[in-house]
């Protein structure tokens, strides 16, 4: 192993989704000048990174994941002056920015897809993925699309141009298709675009889907179809773009040209649907320059059934195999991102925890507990410092997500039924995620001064960062703990990871240990107390290094305590 110890092992990283930070100039969508007012709320926590939801200029179909200009900001979040303003900002206070590189698609309305779809003799043609309809089929006639893959965000993964009777691909919407990395051009524009953001300043970037870059594409031009997907009228083509044939090649070759020699430390993280742990190994393999930690879903998506709009209980021993497989493939080489909410997912208090109000500050602290304490760059997402909830969603219109948008519209159109549907929804869409921070009791929780585009969760009134920032039992507080623990602790960054007890369904614990040092993690996650005095002896005389409850019987894990103790 090269380096034992990039400064990446140490650190935290805060996720900002800017359309729901803060707002400054009241037309009710967070920006930039909302960022650099709560810059200090960042620094107060002690976070070391900040990755930056996009702000290019977008028609914001899927909120800023369609991108039209990779080297603009979108007026609706500010300016590029702007944008320079919070990198200072940030970087005045030790905090480094990075930012969403998503160039697995564009926007339909980028200049580079208006000119390649403009004509089949364009010089960007090349640039997408066009196809004609299938066997000689009629454009348009069911069936045709070049392949049956289908979509992320529901329907086929083809886009029918009338114009000129030939289809673009695009895995998420129809307004975001896929650039086709095959072409040596589409590759060097985006490296040149990189290099353009680190000589502005910034320090990395998180990769949108880029495992998702490379296609399975034959040599006669064609793509496979995959197996079909019970209840769909498309199949699963999974196979033929995640961790394609040339991805290594592609993450090589743009570390060579971007990368490489970079005169400041950088944070490349890949985020990876779909990724193995065999894969994860190889992309993170120092040695081999491609990127410094991958971002899996391996770990939520344990509490459904073929999609997330089949929800069911979470076993918490899926949980702890899933993560203590992670912990260990990934312990002599490679490195992870740890986390339980990001703008994709529910709300973690509400998914893992126990949002009821008699447990929601111990269920949160718990488990932020359990995140900072595992093997990996730890990541925070708006608001989860502040144990913010899911929203209590009652009807279609409260929704804003392309993706919940689209699968009520065609989950409804064969045949599910319309209550069961927002049910899955309320409990699983991105929306919850997506409602403002809560930064006060006021109306609005002070995000805005405006009309919110999402509705604000009406608990602000009592979950907020005005009333956590001075309370040192705050979920916030405790947040701060531990990510000044990883920062004075080497056993925290860098310790051997072993799983304990991993058929116990509510006591999650482990070890940590480095140049015999050993700290032991006992997290409850129920509201069942646990006698410790036969589950794990060791830990009723270890001396607590921190607690999310007050110290009282040691033999006794309360519901929803976690401690972390030192072992003799
Ligand atoms: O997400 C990738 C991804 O896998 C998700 O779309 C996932 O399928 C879905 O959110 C699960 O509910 C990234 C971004 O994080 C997401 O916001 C974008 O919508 C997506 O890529 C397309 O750019």
């Amino acid at each position: 192993m090269p380096d034992p110890s990039p400064w990446w092992t140490r650190a935290v990283v805060y996720q900002v989704y800017p359309r729901s930070f803060q707002d400054s100039d009241g037309d009710g969508i967070g920006d930039l000048g909302g960022i650099l007012q709560r810059v200090d709320h960042l620094a107060d926590l002690g976070v070391d990174v900040v990755w930056l939801s996009p702000v290019y200029p977008s028609p914001q179909a899927d909120n800023g994941y369609d991108i039209s200009d990779y080297q603009g900001v979108d007026p609706l979040f500010g300016s590029l002056e702007q944008l320079d303003g919070v990198i200072a900002a940030l970087h005045e206070r030790g905090i480094r920015l990075v930012m969403d590189l998503v160039v697995n698609h564009t926007s339909d309305e980028h200049p580079w897809f208006v000119e390649s779809r403009s004509s089949p003799d364009s010089p960007k043609r090349d640039w997408y993925w066009w196809r004609p309809p299938r066997d000689g089929m009629a454009p348009g006639q069911p069936g045709a699309e070049p392949t049956n893959w289908h979509s992320f965000f529901s329907g086929p993964t083809w886009e029918l141009d009338e114009a000129s009777g030939e289809y673009f691909l695009h895995l998420f919407a129809a307004k975001q298709p896929d650039l086709n990395w095959e072409n040596p051009e589409v590759r060097h524009a985006v490296h040149a675009m990189m290099r353009w953001w680190l000589d502005r300043g910034v320090d990395g970037f998180r990769m949108d889907v880029i495992n998702m870059i490379s296609k399975a594409v034959a040599p006669d031009g064609s793509l496979p179809d995959g197996p079909p997907l019970p209840g769909l009228p498309h199949g699963d083509g999974t196979a033929h773009f995640l961790n394609g044939p040339r991805i290594h090649e592609y993450l090589q070759e743009m570390h060579r040209e971007v990368f490489a020699g970079h005169p400041e430390p950088l944070l490349l993280v890949g985020e990876m649907p779909g990724v193995t742990i065999e894969q994860a190994r190889l992309y993170t393999d120092p040695a081999r320059a491609e990127v410094d930690m991958v971002f899996q879903f391996e770990h939520v998506q344990l509490d459904f059934d073929g999609d997330k709009w089949n929800p069911r209980p979470l076993r918490m021993r899926d949980l702890k195999a899933s993560l203590g497989r992670w912990q260990a493939g990934l312990a002599d080489v490679g490195w992870n991102s740890l986390y339980w909410d990001n703008h994709d997912q529910p709300r973690a208090v509400s998914r893992f925890g126990d949002d009821s109000p008699q447990y929601r500050r111990d269920s949160a602290t718990c488990l932020a507990t359990l995140l900072h304490l595992h093997r990996g760059t730890p990541y925070v997402y708006q608001g989860e410092e502040l144990g913010m909830a899911n929203f209590p969603f009652t009807a279609l219109e409260q929704f804003r997500d392309v993706e919940s948008l689209n699968h009520h519209v065609q989950a409804v159109s064969h045949g599910a039924d319309a209550d069961e549907v927002l049910a899955a929804m309320r409990r699983m869409s991105r929306d919850n995620a997506r409602t403002p921070v809560q930064w006060d009791a006021s109306p609005n929780a002070g995000f805005t001064t405006g009309t919110p585009w999402i509705a604000v969760n009406p608990d602000h009134v009592e979950w907020n960062a005005q009333a956590q920032r001075s309370d040192p039992d705050s979920v916030f507080a405790h947040h701060r703990r531990l990510i000044a623990l990883r920062h004075e602790d080497p056993v925290v960054a860098l310790g051997d990871f072993s799983m304990l007890l991993p058929e116990h369904d509510e006591v999650y614990a482990f070890t940590r240990s480095l140049d015999g040092r050993t700290l032991l993690v006992v997290c409850n996650l129920s509201a069942t107390p646990q006698p410790l005095a036969g589950l794990l002896p060791e830990a009723v005389a270890a001396e607590v290094v921190l607690g999310n409850l007050p110290e009282d019987d040691p033999a006794v894990l309360r519901p929803w305590e976690a401690r972390v103790l030192r072992l003799p």
